[in-house]
Parts: C-alpha cells; sequence; structure tokens
C-alpha cells in the first residue's frame, strides 16, 4: 500500500494512525511536498491529502479510507462490533473531522502561515466556548470508560490530532473542568503508535520551509468555511478572497 500523507494534515494522521493501530505497513509520500503534489494530482483532483492506494484500488477521503482498511484489513478493527457502539464511533469521528477539525484549523494560521495580520477579534473566544461543548461531551463519554466507546476505536484515534495540539492552539482542555479527558490523552501520549505520531509531527514542524511548502495561500473548503461564517468572520474571509490567499480545491469525479 502507499499512502499520500502529510504530517501536520491531521486527517492524513488519522489514517496514519489506523495503519499503524492494525499493525499494517505501507509506503509514505507527502503528498503536500511541492515536489509531489503532481503524483498527488494523478491519484486526486482535489489535490488532498491523504490518498490510499491499495495495488489496483484508490481510495480518497480520510473516513471512506478508514472504513476500506477495516473492511479490507479486519483482524484488528478500528470500529467497535455492536451496532449502538458502532454508530457512536462514527459520529464521533464525524464530529472530529468536520466540527473539531474546523476551528482548531481556522485559528492555527497565525500560527504558521505567512501573514501580516493577526488573528480577528473573537475568534479565539469562539473557538474556546464551542471547543468547551465538545469537551464537555467527552468528559462526559469517558466518566466510565478508558476509550469513548470502550474499547480504542476510531472515535479516539480521529480526535487526537486536534486535542493533541488544544494547548499550543490556546484552547486546552483542563484538569478542573475535564479530568477524564485530560486521562484520557495521556493514556493515549503513552501509547507508542501515538507517540510516534506525536514526533513525526514535531520532526516535521522542525523543517517546515515555505521552499517546500505552500504557507502563504490558504486552502479552503467545506466546513472550515462554515464555521467561520457561522460565527460572524465574514468580513475577514471576504477580505482573504478579495486579496487573492485562497486556494479552491478543484472537482473530483473520480474516485
Ligand atoms: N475530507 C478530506 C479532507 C482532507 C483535507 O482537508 N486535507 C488537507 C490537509 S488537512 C489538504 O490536503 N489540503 C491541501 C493543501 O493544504 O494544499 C478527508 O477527510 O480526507
Amino acid at each position: 500500500m502507499l499512502l499520500y500523507d502529510n504530517a501536520f494534515s491531521p486527517f492524513a494522521r488519522k489514517v496514519r494512525l489506523v495503519l499503524d493501530v492494525k499493525g499494517l505497513s505501507a509506503e509514505y509520500v507527502d503528498g503536500l511536498d511541492r515536489n509531489n503534489r503532481e503524483a498527488l494530482r494523478r491519484v486526486n483532483d482535489r489535490i488532498e491529502v491523504p490518498v490510499l492506494v491499495d495495488e489496483d484500488i484508490v481510495v480518497v477521503n480520510s473516513s471512506d479510507i478508514v472504513s476500506y482498511l477495516d473492511h479490507q484489513y479486519p483482524a484488528v478493527p478500528v470500529f467497535p462490533d455492536r451496532s449502538k457502539l458502532r454508530v457512536k464511533a462514527r459520529k464521533w469521528e464525524r464530529i472530529a473531522d468536520t466540527l473539531v477539525d474546523a476551528i482548531m484549523v481556522d485559528i492555527s494560521y497565525w500560527k504558521w502561515a505567512d501573514r501580516n495580520d493577526n488573528m480577528p477579534d473573537g475568534m479565539l473566544d469562539a473557538a474556546r466556548q464551542d471547543l468547551g461543548t465538545v469537551y464537555d461531551q467527552l468528559e462526559s463519554e469517558l466518566s466510565e470508560t478508558n476509550y469513548i466507546c470502550g474499547e480504542l476505536s476510531i472515535a479516539d484515534i480521529a480526535l487526537f490530532p486536534h486535542l493533541v495540539s488544544a494547548r499550543t492552539l490556546g484552547v486546552p482542555f483542563s484538569i478542573d473542568r475535564h479530568p477524564n479527558l485530560v486521562s484520557w490523552m495521556s493514556r493515549l501520549r503513552k501509547n507508542k503508535v501515538f507517540r510516534a505520531d506525536i514526533k513525526r509531527t514535531r520532526d516535521f514542524l522542525s523543517d517546515f520551509t515555505t521552499s517546500k511548502f505552500e504557507r502563504e495561500k490558504i486552502f479552503w473548503r467545506g466546513e472550515r468555511i462554515e464555521w467561520l461564517l457561522a460565527r460572524g468572520f465574514d468580513t475577514w474571509f471576504f477580505k482573504e478572497i478579495k486579496e487573492g490567499r485562497v486556494i479552491w480545491p478543484p472537482q473530483d469525479l473520480r474516485n
């Protein structure tokens, strides 16, 4: 198998974590490295990571890839067996992919992109408020179990790449209000698969140069825009478009 990934992409990290939890080996190509973008485009017109190539099968979109892997390589499942828990695991994967990703990524631009402005007033507060609701719900999910669905599942795996950065991004959960969530995070951090993920991201960021990666224009899509507009940051966003700092993904109808 070959995975087009990127050590900074939460979606690619989710898929790589799934491969590692399942004990599956693969080759990895950083699809967002300027040198590899043409190869990525050949398998995904949207030029997004992750993309999995398994012999003659090409799978795009992280949740499709995870579902493919769980079906094709079921020995170590990442979805619970019981229907009710499966639905719950998928729910948390979806919340991670749509809401948590949108907020975390939207507030991250002032940490890594080449920009001259500051984060719009109120954005960090809006992020803290909305993520606070997510943390509260996770806190109660984890009141009687070590992992969100009992055993380690895609719910934990999908949330991890986001929540491990919560403190750095200024949206932390705390031992006072979220002790179960804090314990869950330290449990995952002790697992060698998750430790390896943290190390890959850290190593990547130590060499995150503009010559290799796009850092001026921001790649926009779906829920990341929805959260911004829903929270009232339309003026900032439309200025970004007018001033040419956006990249739109092309459509992909092939895969
Ligand atoms: N829905 C897609 C989203 C993938 C996605 O947003 N990938 C981003 C990185 S996190 C990407 O490749 N962006 C292209 C770029 O930044 O140039 C999935 O779940 O795989």
